[in-house]
C-alpha cells in the first residue's frame, strides 16, 4: 500500500526488533517514535492482560531530566500538584498545565536524587517547554532527554514474573515507588506502576543497547505464566477510565473536566504555571466533564481515531472521544467529554459523517 519513509526524525525503540521478531503488526507514532498496537489477534491480547502477564514495549514514553541545583524548584514550578512530600524513589502522576490551566501532559514524575527529576511524558513537547521555563525563570537546571525506554510489564501474574527475575522484594514494592537496580549489568529503574488496572511493573532501560537482551530475559522468565507480547490496550483502559491525553484531550481541556482534579493542589507556590486559572475553574466549576457512554449497536466497534459528536434534541452536548468493543461488558462502551449539563443516565444520538448510533451517558469508571 505505502510505507513509512526512512528518516533520523522518527527513532527506534531499543525493543523494536524484538517486537518485529515477536510479530508486531501495527503501530503509531507517538512521540516521534513508532509505539506497537497490535500483535494480530486482539482478544488474545486483551484476556492475557486481565488474566495473564503481557510484555509491552513502550519505549515512546520518554524521560525529561531536570538535574542541578533548582531542578526540585523548575519541577514544581511546571506541576500543579504539591511536590513538597515526594520522596526519593517515588513517583507521582502529575498534570503539566500551561497558563490558561490547560493540560499540556500527563507525566509520571520521578524523583531520583534531590537534584534530579524525571518526567515520563505522554505525547508533547516537554523538553522544550521545560527547558523555555527554565529560562526564562533563571533556574540553574540542566535539561535533557537521557538514555532511558521504558517496557511494562502488566497483569494479575505480572508479580509472579518480576519476582522471579529480581527476587520476593519486588512484592513489597508499593504502588508508584521504585528502586534503581540493575540485571545481569543492565542498568534499570524498576517502578511499580503502569497504564493499566491490571497491576505491574515498568522496568526503565537506562542503555538503549541493551533492549533485546531485556526483552528476551523477561520473556523467557515469563514462560511459565504464558507471557506474551501487548500493548497499551484500548479497551482496558477505555473500561478503566485512564486518560490519554491528546486522545480524550484538546486544547482546551483542563484537569477539573477529565478527573485530574484529585491530583491538583491549589495552595502550590503562586509562581506554578496555571495555577491562578486553575483556581478560578475551581472556584467556577468546570464547563464540560467525561463521562462514559454505552451505546445500543449489537456492531462490534474497533478503534476508530476520530470524535464523534453527541446530540440531545439536536444541539451538540460534546464528544465521544474515544469508543471500543468492551470484551467484559459486552457492549460497546466509549469516553466523552461533554457540557455538565449533560447528566449519567440520559439518552444522547452520537454522530459522525453521517452514521448515527443511540446510547447512554454513564459513570466512570466502567470497571
Ligand atoms: N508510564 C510511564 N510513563 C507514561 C505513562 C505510563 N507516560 C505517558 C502516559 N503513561 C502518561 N499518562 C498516565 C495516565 C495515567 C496513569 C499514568 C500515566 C495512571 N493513573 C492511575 C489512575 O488514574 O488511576 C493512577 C494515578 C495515581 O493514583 O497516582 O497510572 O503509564 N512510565
Amino acid at each position: 500500500m505505502f510505507e513509512f519513509t526512512p528518516t533520523p526524525r522518527v527513532k527506534r525503540s531499543p525493543f523494536y526488533d524484538a517486537t518485529v521478531r515477536d510479530g508486531v503488526k501495527s503501530f503509531y507514532p507517538y512521540n516521534n517514535m513508532f509505539l506497537p498496537t497490535g500483535y494480530g489477534d486482539p482478544e488474545k491480547e486483551y484476556w492475557r492482560l486481565i488474566n495473564g502477564v503481557s510484555m509491552w514495549d513502550v519505549g515512546v514514553q520518554r524521560q525529561v531530566e531536570l538535574f542541578g541545583k533548582d531542578a526540585c524548584k523548575l519541577a514544581q514550578i511546571l506541576s500543579p500538584r504539591d511536590l513538597s512530600n515526594l520522596e526519593i524513589g517515588q513517583s507521582k502522576y502529575v498534570a503539566l498545565c500551561d497558563h490558561r490551566g490547560v493540560i499540556i501532559n500527563d507525566p509520571i514524575l520521578s524523583k531520583l536524587e534531590e537534584n534530579k527529576f524525571w518526567f515520563s511524558i505522554a505525547d508533547s513537547k516537554v523538553l522544550f517547554w521545560a527547558r523555555a521555563i527554565a529560562y526564562e525563570r533563571n533556574l540553574n537546571v540542566n535539561i535533557i532527554e537521557p538514555d532511558v525506554s521504558p517496557m511494562a510489564i502488566q497483569g494479575p501474574k505480572a508479580v509472579d514474573v518480576i519476582s522471579s527475575v529480581f527476587g520476593e522484594w519486588v512484592r513489597d514494592l508499593k504502588y508508584f515507588y521504585f528502586k534503581e537496580t540493575s540485571l545481569n549489568g543492565i542498568p534499570l529503574l524498576l517502578v511499580r506502576s503502569g497504564w493499566s488496572k491490571q497491576g505491574g511493573y515498568e522496568l526503565y532501560l537506562m542503555d538503549g543497547s541493551k533492549g533485546d537482551e531485556l526483552w528476551d530475559i523477561i520473556k523467557e522468565a515469563g514462560k511459565p505464566w504464558d507471557i506474551g507480547p501487548g500493548y497499551p490496550n484500548t479497551v482496558e483502559r477505555i473500561e478503566s477510565g485512564l486518560l490519554s491525553w491528546g486522545g480524550d484531550t484538546d486544547d482546551n481541556t483542563n484537569p477539573y473536566e477529565v478527573r485530574l482534579g484529585k491530583y491538583v493542589d491549589l495552595d502550590v507556590p503562586e509562581d506554578v504555571i496555571g495555577l491562578s486559572e486553575l483556581k478560578k475553574i475551581n472556584q467556577e466549576g468546570p464547563k464540560r466533564h467525561q463521562l462514559g457512554i454505552v451505546l445500543d449497536t449489537e456492531e462490534k466497534f474497533k478503534s476508530h481515531g476520530v470524535w464523534y459528536d453527541i446530540f440531545v434534541n439536536n444541539e451538540k452536548l460534546g464528544d465521544m472521544t474515544c469508543g471500543i468493543w468492551s470484551n467484559r461488558i459486552k457492549k460497546n462502551i466509549g469516553l466523552c467529554l461533554v457540557s455538565v449539563k449533560l447528566k449519567s443516565g440520559e439518552k444522547v444520538k452520537v454522530n459522525k459523517n453521517g452514521i448515527e448510533y443511540t446510547g447512554t451517558m454513564t459513570e466512570l469508571p466502567f470497571i
